[in-house]
């Protein structure tokens, strides 16, 4: 291969096949894995969301940094080595080529999965909340780089909305300024990542996969620079978090945060980690059935997506090397 001055993702065989051969793929991060919930479960939800991709009718691409090499899709050892390493580093986009250089290992947020799966050809991803502009900003300027990253990268994001932490309505505005595509999946509320709804509207509302791969399609056929959609789907309204205790523990966990001085990256595994303690574990619950909930509908879409492209027909459909 020429060497074109680029460090190329080395995608698992499984991964490769599936691309050339137009079958769906689903990409997934591993910040949630590795800094977003507690060990060992962490381990067991990571098995579990290949799982559900897998019985969706997709093939599962978690994204990481193995040993400076940016991966896409791992085999049972490397996704265990995510879980359960503590050297693996938090890497947003703009830690990847320091990461590379170093040969450190690291797991992707949104930012970094984003760019390295679109880069590999990958069209959909799952994950819990996006990052988005932190509460207090004016002081901190703290919006997390997911949101301008994904205003210049091709991929559909299936998301629970943005992590309830943040100052919602401001990344709201933040995502129409940098004309990102914004679908709720069977509602006209914005999800509240922990919470079924946020009480923010959204302008557009789509109820099917198809509808979300004919959104893609029309993208594509538009042209222009490339920018992601994403498509908001709530947790179940039975799943989420109990309202009153969110607000309450919210509030008692930014309090915190600020007097600990806690900043940069740090803020948001910080937060995720005592909401839940302070909820019981009831936050992860939430946080869980919203992951596995957007993992679901990515399958669902990525298979839209790839029968819409005639790529892929599943009679012909061959059982992958994993
Ligand atoms: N969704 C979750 N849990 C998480 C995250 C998302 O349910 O831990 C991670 C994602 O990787 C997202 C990151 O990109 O949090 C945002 O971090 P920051 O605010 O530092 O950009
Ligand atoms: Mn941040």
């Amino acid at each position: 291969m020429p060497d074109t001055g680029t460090t190329a993702s080395q995608l698992s065989p499984e991964v490769r096949e599936a691309l050339a051969t137009g079958r769906p793929v689903v990409a997934l991060e591993s910040t949630i894995i590795a800094h977003g919930l507690p060990r060992p479960r962490n381990l067991a939800v990571a098995e579990e969301l290949e799982g559900l991709v897998r019985s969706g009718g997709a093939v599962p691409a978690t994204v990481a940094v193995l040993d400076g090499r940016p991966r896409v899709g791992l085999d049972k050892d490397e996704l265990a080595r995510v879980a359960r390493d503590d050297s693996v580093r938090k890497l947003g986009h703009r830690d990847l080529a320091p990461a590379i250089a170093t040969g450190a290992s690291g797991a992707t947020t949104v930012s970094a999965t984003a760019f390295l799966a679109a880069r590999a050809g990958i069209r959909v991803f799952a994950t819990g909340g996006l990052g988005g502009v932190h509460r207090g900003w004016a002081e901190t300027q703290d919006e997390s780089a997911d949101l301008r990253l994904l205003a210049r990268t091709r991929i559909t994001v299936v998301c629970a909305g943005v992590k309830s932490i943040l100052d919602v309505p401001a990344t709201l505005q933040r995502l129409e300024t940098l004309g990102v595509p914004l679908l709720g999946y069977g509602t006209d509320l914005f999800p509240g990542f922990y919470l079924s709804s946020s009480g923010e509207p959204v302008d557009w509302t789509v109820r099917t996969p198809e509808e979300v791969a004919a959104v893609m399609g029309a993208q594509d056929a538009l042209g222009g620079p490339a920018a992601a959609i994403v498509v908001a789907n709530p947790v179940p309204e039975a799943d989420q978090l109990d309202p009153a205790l969110h607000d309450r523990v919210l509030t008692e966990a930014l309090a915190a945060c600020a007097e600990r001085g806690v900043s940069g990256q740090a803020v948001t595994p910080f937060l995720l980690d005592l909401l839940m303690r302070r909820t019981g574990g009831a936050s992860l619950e939430a946080n869980l059935a919203a992951v596995r909930g957007n993992v679901r509908l990515a399958a669902r879409i990525a298979v839209a997506a790839a029968r819409k492209n005639g790529a892929w027909a599943e009679g012909a459909r061959t059982e992958g090397a994993g």
